[in-house]
C-alpha cells in the first residue's frame, strides 16, 4: 500500500491497495488517514457491489439508505445513483445530491464514513465538490466564532426529497407532510466536536440547513446565511478557496469523513451517462 498527497490540499491518493487481501493494520492505517486527510483516494479497485459492502465492513458498521427506491437490486446496503436505464428499468436513482450536504445530515444520527466507487464515469464533468468544516470554521472571525458558539442548526431534507414513481398523482401536501413524519427535522450544535479528532466544525449545508437557532430558541437566520456564506457553499461560481475539486477515474473508490465534509455532485451542462455505488458506515 502506498499512500501519497495529492496535489492540491486535502486529500490523497492510495496505490497498490487490495481489497481481498488487505490486512487489519492496512484498514486501520487507512481509516486513520481517512480522518487526518479526508479524502482517500483509492486507485484501481473495480468491486463487484457484494465485494464493495465487505470493503466497507471493514470501515464500521453499513447503512443501508431510508429509501428502498436507491438500493441496489442484489445488494440492498449499496446506494445506486444512477441516469443509465437497464434493461430498459431505472436502477436507483438519478441526479442525487447536486447541492451542498453531508450524508444522513437531515438525521439524528449522520454517517461517519462514505465510500463511493464510480461505475460509469462521466468524460467530461467528471468529479465532486468538497469543503472541510474544521478549515471552514478556522477561518472564521472570532466575531462569527462567537456568534455560532451555543446555537443549534436544524437540518431537513425537504428541499431534495425526491419524489418516488409511486408519488405520481399524489398531493403534493400529502407528499410533504409523509416527509416531515417519517424524517423530521434533526438538530445538531453549530459547532460540532468530531468524534475522533477533537475537531471543531462548522456543522451547516447549504442544502439541508434551514434554521439556526441561538441559545434562548430565537431563530437567527441572517447568521445562518453568513455562516453558510463564509464556509464557501454559496459560491455560484465554485472558485471559493475552500472548494476542493476531486475527480476520478474508473476504478477507483472515494473514501471520506462525512463528519467533517460538505459535498457536492459536479454540475453537468450537457447530460452524460453516470453510474456510482455507494456505501455509508458508522464507525463505532
Ligand atoms: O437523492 C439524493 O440527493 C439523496 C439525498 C437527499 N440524501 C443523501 C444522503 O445520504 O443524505
Ligand atoms: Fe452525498
Amino acid at each position: 500500500m502506498i499512500i501519497e498527497p495529492q496535489g492540491g490540499g486535502l486529500g490523497v491518493v492510495v496505490a497498490e491497495f487490495t481489497a481481498a487481501t488487505a490486512s487489519d493494520e492496512d484498514v486501520a492505517r487507512l481509516r486513520e488517514t481517512v480522518y487526518r486527510e479526508k479524502i482517500v483516494l483509492l486507485k484501481e479497485q473495480h468491486l463487484s457491489p457484494r465485494e464493495f459492502l465487505d470493503l466497507g465492513r471493514r470501515f464500521g458498521r453499513p447503512e443501508a439508505y431510508y429509501q428502498p427506491m436507491y438500493h441496489h437490486p442484489d445488494v440492498r446496503e449499496v446506494f445506486v445513483s444512477s441516469n443509465v436505464e437497464e434493461q430498459g428499468r431505472q436502477v436507483g436513482v438519478p441526479k442525487t445530491g447536486k447541492f451542498w450536504h453531508s450524508d444522513y445530515q437531515f438525521m439524528p444520527r449522520p454517517f461517519d464514513i462514505t465510500l463511493i466507487h464510480p461505475q460509469v464515469v462521466p468524460r467530461k464533468n467528471r468529479g465532486t465538490y468538497f469543503i472541510n468544516l474544521a478549515q471552514a470554521y478556522e477561518n472564521l472571525s472570532d466575531e462569527l466564532k462567537r456568534a455560532a458558539e451555543h446555537t443549534r442548526s436544524w437540518h431537513s431534507v425537504r428541499r431534495y426529497f425526491k419524489i418516488r414513481p409511486s408519488d405520481v398523482y399524489r398531493p403534493l401536501s400529502e407528499v410533504e407532510a409523509e416527509v416531515e413524519k417519517e424524517t423530521p427535522p434533526s438538530s445538531h450544535p453549530t459547532v460540532v466536536t468530531h468524534r475522533f479528532t477533537g475537531e471543531r466544525l462548522l456543522y451547516v449545508s447549504e442544502g439541508f440547513t434551514y434554521a439556526l437557532e441561538d441559545d434562548t430558541g430565537v431563530e437567527r437566520p441572517a447568521l445562518l446565511k453568513e455562516l453558510i456564506a463564509a464556509t464557501g457553499q454559496s459560491d455560484p461560481t465554485f472558485e471559493h478557496p475552500n472548494i476542493h475539486v476531486q475527480t476520478f477515474d474508473k476504478g477507483d473508490m472515494l473514501i471520506w469523513d462525512n463528519q467533517s465534509l460538505v459535498h457536492r455532485a459536479l454540475h453537468t451542462a450537457t447530460p452524460e451517462p453516470a453510474v456510482s455505488h455507494r456505501v455509508t458506515v458508522y464507525d463505532a
